[in-house]
């Protein structure tokens, strides 16, 4: 980087470790040409290879006839490795989760194919002409809809994240977890939901005064059920019947699933098939014995619905190697439950300084935000931060304020910050920093 006039300019610092003005991300090409940077890799994976000329005259793809069309695509061969990590619970067939592998992928919408699942009782088949969603109870009416009979009625698109009361919930452990960003944050994806304002619906079947509550209720082995406040089921819930432009995929509730935007997964029951009005919650197995939190004091903490503000930088992350000092781009998630990401910040120094990261538009409510910032790693160790605040104010707290306020006998809702220490071999692991 040295001895280009223009490139002191861009290399102001922002923060202490590296980390630099935002002007140097739009001076990528400058910076680049003049340093070595390479993409962090996972450990022990041979380096990318340097020969490949580019300028080769003869590449095969240029004289052979390419394959032919495909009535449905698939991701590049050369991609297979890039898969969803699978945790299955061995005493309960169909009993587990499978983490969206965040530190391969780039933007904001999670391909359906890596959306993470979590199952309690595996995918269930279910014919979509035999499937009926029934909504009865403290109403009028009840009423029972077709799958043909939803796709009649006018439906909205939403991105949303969809995350996990348990995700991250390694966070807790008394050491810190190794394993690939997104085999420990994994658990939230991020999606376009198109369905059915379940309002309009419930209007249809006219909703008594006392109602209060729905008990919903899943197709799958179990009927899986959780009791909704009526006034956010009003309020902006879905009967999602796409993701991503196509049905639903059978993981994620095919062929209907309750979106509840912005609160925990176990409220946005898949192959949603009953929302029984009441005037009480149900106090169900997943809001009594599960989903609950014993708190320090010996109380627990119950309807704990809204995902708070987190972050977390997906490259440079655990498990991943720079090759070599010099210029990296520092990039993450950030999401809130409570409407829009409003700041990230990073540090390179453990939390010492912090830089406001550049946020990606789009930037909407309840959904991924993509953040970025520029870092000119000298080769010292460091340790990298994020720090996500959104529109109401409410800042991501450190670990240390999370585990005082909430003992460490918790399991769900772990949005503390995350530290990904750099050695100077350029290994990076988690560390409680
Ligand atoms: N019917 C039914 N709905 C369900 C579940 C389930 O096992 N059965 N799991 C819940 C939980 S705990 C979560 S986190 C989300 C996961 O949604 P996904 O598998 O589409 O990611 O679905 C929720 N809805
Ligand atoms: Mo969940």
């Amino acid at each position: 980087m040295a001895g280009s006039r223009d490139s002191d300019d861009v290399l102001q610092p922002a923060a202490g470790g590296g980390l630099l003005h935002r002007r140097a991300l739009l001076s990528q090409g400058l910076i680049l040409a003049t340093a070595t940077a390479a993409a962090p890799a996972f450990a022990g994976e041979p380096a990318v290879s340097q020969s490949a000329d580019p300028l080769d005259p003869h590449p095969a793809s240029l004289t052979t006839p390419g394959a032919p069309f495909s009535p449905y695509g698939q991701p590049s061969q050369h991609e297979r490795r890039i898969m969803r990590a699978v945790g299955s619970n061995a005493d309960v067939p169909g009993n587990g989760v499978s983490w969206t592998p965040l530190e391969a992928l780039e933007g904001i919408i999670t391909p359906s194919g890596l959306h993470f699942e979590r199952h309690h009782n595996g995918v269930p088949a279910i014919d979509p002409r035999q499937h009926r969603l029934m909504i009865h109870g403290l109403v009028r009416q009840p009423l029972t809809f077709s799958l043909e009979a939803l796709q009649r009625y006018p439906m909205q698109s939403r991105l949303l994240f969809l995350e996990c009361g348990g995700n991250s919930n390694a966070g807790w452990h008394a050491e810190p977890i190794q394993r690939p960003v997104g085999s420990f944050h994994g658990l939230v994806s991020c999606s376009e939901w198109s369905g059915v304002p379940l309002a309009m619906l419930l209007d249809e079947a006219g909703v008594d005064p006392q109602a209060q509550w729905a008990v919903v209720e899943g197709a799958d082995a179990g009927a899986l059920n959780v009791s909704v406040p009526l006034a956010k089921l009003r309020e902006d819930c879905l009967v999602a019947l796409y993701q991503n432009g196509e049905r639903l995929r059978p993981e994620q509730g095919y062929p209907m699933r309750l979106i509840v935007p912005g609160w925990e997964g176990i409220l946005n029951v898949k192959w949603l098939r009953r929302l029984h009005l009441t005037a009480e919650p149900a106090m169900s197995r997943d809001e009594t014995a599960k989903y609950t939190e014993l708190q320090p004091d010996g109380t627990a903490r119950q309807f704990t619905y809204v995902m708070e503000a987190k972050s977390v930088i997906t490259s440079p992350s655990a498990m991943q190697r720079l090759k070599d000092k010099g210029f990296y781009e520092i990039k993450g998630l950030a999401w809130s439950g409570r409407g829009r990401v409003a700041r990230v910040e990073v540090s390179a120094d453990g939390g010492k300084s912090w830089t406001d990261a550049q946020l990606q538009d789009p930037v909407l409510p309840r959904c991924f935000t993509r953040f970025r910032a520029a870092w000119n790693w000298s080769g010292e160790p460091a340790i990298l931060k994020s720090r996500a605040t959104d529109e109401t104010g409410y800042v991501q707290p450190e670990r240390e304020t999370l585990v005082a306020e909430r003992g460490r006998r918790g399991y769900f809702h772990y949005n503390a910050i995350v530290a990904w220490a750099v050695a100077d071999d350029g290994t990076v692991s988690h560390v409680y920093a």
